[in-house]
């Protein structure tokens, strides 16, 4: 399946001489790109799934871009996972080669004329990618290409995003948001990507002004971030369009961004196991507060506790249940959890709680689960950090919550009950290390007891009492 149009030299890119890519300051044009995607495809073909460190590099989209090509499963890594969660990932997915590594390098300079064997039939796995539940290790969300295929088509249609267009932004290459719309979405399109190596204002303000870029990605701390520093606001003038997901867009960000540079950015819903499903378009006005209407070909409703559908009346609040032609086609390993998020007659339950109007406008409140954390748009478990936290040998008992926050949406507190003497720094810094460094509680309150329910059951609500 052409996941990828951009590389049979059929897209208008490839006509250009501008470099298709630029991550971090380093450029590739589109021959250069292919012929070194091509070896690392050449490489990789025939392996049941490859995995891929990626960091903001060149040999990351480069990686990425051969496993497409060969029609192998692409599992990425963050480069800073810590052992518990990157052994988890190999293990999980089988994955006997991590590119991009010392002992898997990516030349970017690589040239070959190697024609893959296999050609991505749209039901081919084309990516797996790890994202965090409420409780255990991360689950691996398994992605077909034809999944990934119609949903950036249908967004390319939404935002009117063409090969005319330059997209910028500097979110991680490990997930939906920076990998399947930030990396493939602008290879598929045939737009030229400047990655800015981190999603800071400067660097997007910089890809305004000097690289051209039309289309900016954000989360929504990074909009905040660049609508308090006025110079990087006002450079976003020469923007076409401003896109914001992976967490809720907080209205005075909007409007602050709408008075520094005259357009508040468009926003997007979705997540790891259904991809994107629900998007404002550009050609109609936005509306602070509100996500969106259904994709073509998405459905949605939102239900009551027992599964009944409640009115589109933009008022009644229940959970937002979705059937999309890009839905994921399990999670790795784990058919009964695969099971138990589609409700009886197929839906998926998407675990956030939303109301949807009469036109079919989605405002998302919240979610279900308070062990559900989004964090600078990362979605965190608390039961994931918890284990990590027990496994410290002063930690007897540890609770996990999401706070509100300023900046980054919510952050992750943990309360902790220890044996011995320990910083909470130290404990922060250990779940640093054994998961990623944006999993680690930003404050660590200690506690003589946690306060539990007669059943015995942490009542996270009262984490705050003392
Ligand atoms: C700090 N650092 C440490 C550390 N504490 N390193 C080791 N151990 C510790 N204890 C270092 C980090 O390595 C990093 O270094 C630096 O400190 C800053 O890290 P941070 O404090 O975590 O950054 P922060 O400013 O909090 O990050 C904000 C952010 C980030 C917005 C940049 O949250 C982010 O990138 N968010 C994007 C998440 C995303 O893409 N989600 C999409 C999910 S898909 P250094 O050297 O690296 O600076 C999805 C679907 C959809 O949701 O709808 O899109
Ligand atoms: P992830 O699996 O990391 O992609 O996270 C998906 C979750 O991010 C969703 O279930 C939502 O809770 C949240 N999310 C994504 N986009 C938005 C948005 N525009 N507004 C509010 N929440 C969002």
């Amino acid at each position: 399946m052409d996941l990828l149009p951009f590389l049979d030299g059929r897209h208008a890119a490839c006509e250009v001489s501008n470099p298709a890519l630029t991550v971090a300051g380093r450029s590739l044009h589109a021959e250069e790109l292919t012929a070194a995607a091509a070896a690392v495809a050449a490489q990789v073909e025939g392996a049941p799934a490859v995995g891929v460190y990626a960091d903001a590099s060149l040999e990351t989209v480069v990686a990425v871009v051969g496993a497409l090509m060969a029609g192998v499963p692409l599992v990425p890594l963050a480069p800073d996972a810590g052992p518990l969660e990157a052994n988890h990932i190999k293990r999980d997915s089988s994955i006997e080669v991590v590119l991009n590594t010392e002992q898997y390098p990516v030349d970017v300079a690589a040239r070959t004329d190697f024609k893959p064997r296999h050609t991505l039939e749209p039901s081919r796995t084309a990516l797996v990618l790890y994202t965090s539940g409420t409780t255990g290790l991360p689950k691996g969300v398994v992605l077909s290409a034809s999944a990934v295929a119609t949903d950036l088509d249908l967004l390319a249609d939404a935002w009117g995003w063409t090969s005319g267009d330059v997209l910028a932004h500097g979110l991680p290459l490990f997930h939906v948001h920076g990998l399947v719309l930030g990396v493939i979405g602008a290879l598929r399109v045939g737009s030229p990507l400047v990655h800015t190596g981190r999603p800071d204002p400067d660097g997007y303000a910089k890809a305004v002004e000097e690289g051209g870029a039309t289309m900016l990605f954000g989360v929504p701390t990074v909009w905040s971030r660049v609508a308090a520093s006025a110079p990087a606001a006002r450079s976003l003038k020469g923007a076409r369009l401003l896109v914001s997901g992976s967490a809720g867009l907080p209205v005075p960000v909007f409007e602050k961004l709408r008075m520094a540079c005259g357009q508040g950015p468009l926003e997007r819903y979705g997540m790891t196991e259904t991809l994107i499903t629900v998007s404002g378009r550009y050609t109609e006005p936005r509306r602070p507060g509100w996500v969106g209407r259904c994709l073509p070909g998405v459905r949605s409703r939102v239900v009551d506790d027992d599964g009944s559908e409640l009115p589109r009346d933009g008022e009644s609040v229940g959970e937002l249940e979705v059937v999309t032609p890009t839905i994921m086609d399990r999670y790795l390993n784990l058919p009964e959890a695969t099971a138990g998020c589609f409700a009886e007659d197929g839906w998926f339950r998407t675990g956030d709680v939303a109301s949807i109007d009469g036109e079919g406008w989605h405002r998302i409140v919240g979610r279900r689960s308070v062990d559900l954390i989004k964090s600078g748009g990362y979605r965190i478990g608390a039961g994931e950090v918890e284990s990590a936290l027990l496994a410290h040998p002063a930690v007897k008992e540890a609770a996990v919550v999401g706070e509100a926050d300023p900046d980054l949406g919510q952050v992750v507190v943990a309360y902790v009950v220890a044996d011995t003497a320990v910083s909470t720094s130290e404990l922060s810094d250990f779940v640093a290390g054994l998961l990623s460094v944006h999993k680690r509680p930003r404050r660590v309150e200690m506690r003589d007891a946690l306060p539990r329910n007669a059943m015995g059951k942490v009542q996270k609500a009262r984490l705050g009492e003392r």
